[in-house]
């Protein structure tokens, strides 16, 4: 059932540039450094999940908003009809005590109404949260830390951060993505508003949501529940990609097999300063010794576009200004300054470049 009729088209194109207002504000508390971003807009969903809940909020505002224009009506036509006036007897109006069908049309109408909002919102719940797997799934561990995503390909054995990855859901043959959705602290709040609504990443309480996106592009959202000082520096980006460009993201992702003969005197002092400090406490690196999950898989931190979960651009600037000091890219952050001389820090990040 689609409850968008011809009305609600001119409504929907209304709300469209309400909507690019909102998400302009939103884009403001991106980084000017990191990548132009697409649309926040919450009112042009662009997957199933977000789709039907559109719809459904579009038929609750229709409905609620008819009731608002028939009470209102009627209230401003009372108000203005029986004013006072100046030739008033203040006599009081005659009184009427009981109607049955007046009394009858309040009760049964109103219980309709409910009714069907209860209905139609219990249809979409059902939609969203029972929908079920095709083959051609892809399964997603999310995992909400303070203050940064972590996202686990089980099917295909490998961890990363920060840049979710999906395909494209081509409706004649959906490859939906269905995310596990955990905290390793405290409460954080899934929301990519064209993908899909809301969901709470809850510690001890795995929840879950799918995504189906129709079109290639990237999706930004924010986490959603107060998680802590950072909490609004914990944007989610989500990479929609064509088929091909998915798989060849997936393999890449896979590779663990790196050539450190290649690697300038520069780096190697890098990785040594890397293995030989805390940062091995705290990253993972995969084929090296680091194996930290404190903190964001590192293995291959320059196929990001992004660093600290869409503050700041993924460049060797960015990168170095981040292991010196990361507060002051996002004060409250739970990585501590390495106090690394300037010499380990050029040759720290030239080490974190070779991670592709
Ligand atoms: C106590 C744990 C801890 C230690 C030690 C630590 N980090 Fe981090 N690191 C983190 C956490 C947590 C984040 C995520 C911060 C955020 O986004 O809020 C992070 C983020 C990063 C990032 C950005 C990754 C991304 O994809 O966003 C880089 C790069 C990084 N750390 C490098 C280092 C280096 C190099 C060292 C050693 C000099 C180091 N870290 C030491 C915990 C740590
Ligand atoms: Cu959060």
């Amino acid at each position: 059932m689609k409850f968008a009729s011809g009305n609600s088209l001119k409504l929907r194109r209304l709300l469209r540039f309400g909507g690019a207002w909102l998400s302009a504000a939103c884009c403001l508390a991106q980084s000017a450094s990191a990548p132009t971003p697409t649309s926040t807009n919450i009112f042009a969903p662009n997957s199933t999940p977000a789709d039907e809940i559109f719809g459904l909020s579009m038929f609750v505002l229709a409905v609620t908003g008819t009731i608002f224009a028939i009470v209102f009506s009627l209230l401003l036509y009372a108000a203005i009809k029986f004013r006072k006036r100046a030739n008033d007897d203040l006599r009081e109006p005659l009184q009427i005590y009981g109607s049955d069908q007046l009394e009858m049309a309040w009760t049964v109408i109103p219980v309709l109404i409910v009714i069907v909002l209860f209905m139609t919102s219990a249809r979409v719940i059902h939609a969203v949260q029972d929908a079920r797997r095709p083959p051609g799934t892809i399964e997603v561990t999310v995992i909400g830390h303070q203050f940064w995503w972590e996202y686990r390909y089980p099917q295909y054995g490998f961890v990363t951060a920060n840049e979710l990855h999906v395909p494209v859901s081509d409706p004649g043959h959906p490859t939906p993505t269905f995310l596990k959705l955990l905290s390793a602290d405290t409460d954080h709040s899934f929301w990519i508003p064209r993908l899909a609504g809301k969901t709470d990443l809850i510690p001890n309480h795995p929840n879950s949501t799918w995504v189906d996106p129709h079109e290639a592009g990237l999706y930004l959202g924010q986490c959603a529940q107060y998680c802590g000082t950072q909490h609004a520096k914990m944007l989610l980006r989500a990479s929609v990609d064509s088929r091909a460009d998915f798989d060849r993201w997936v393999q890449a992702q896979q590779q663990i097999a790196r050539d450190e003969s290649a690697l300038s005197a520069e780096a190697l002092e890098g990785r040594r300063v890397f293995h030989a400090t805390a940062c091995v406490n705290c990253h993972a690196i995969a084929g090296t010794k680091a194996d930290g999950r404190f903190g964001p898989d590192l293995t291959h931190l320059m196929s990001r576009e992004t660093i600290a979960s869409g503050v700041a651009g993924n460049t060797a600037a960015e990168l170095r200004r981040w292991v010196q000091n990361p507060a002051a890219i996002k004060p409250g952050s739970l990585m501590p300054s390495m106090n690394l001389t300037d010499t380990e820090l050029d040759e720290v990040t030239a080490y974190l470049l070779t991670l592709h």
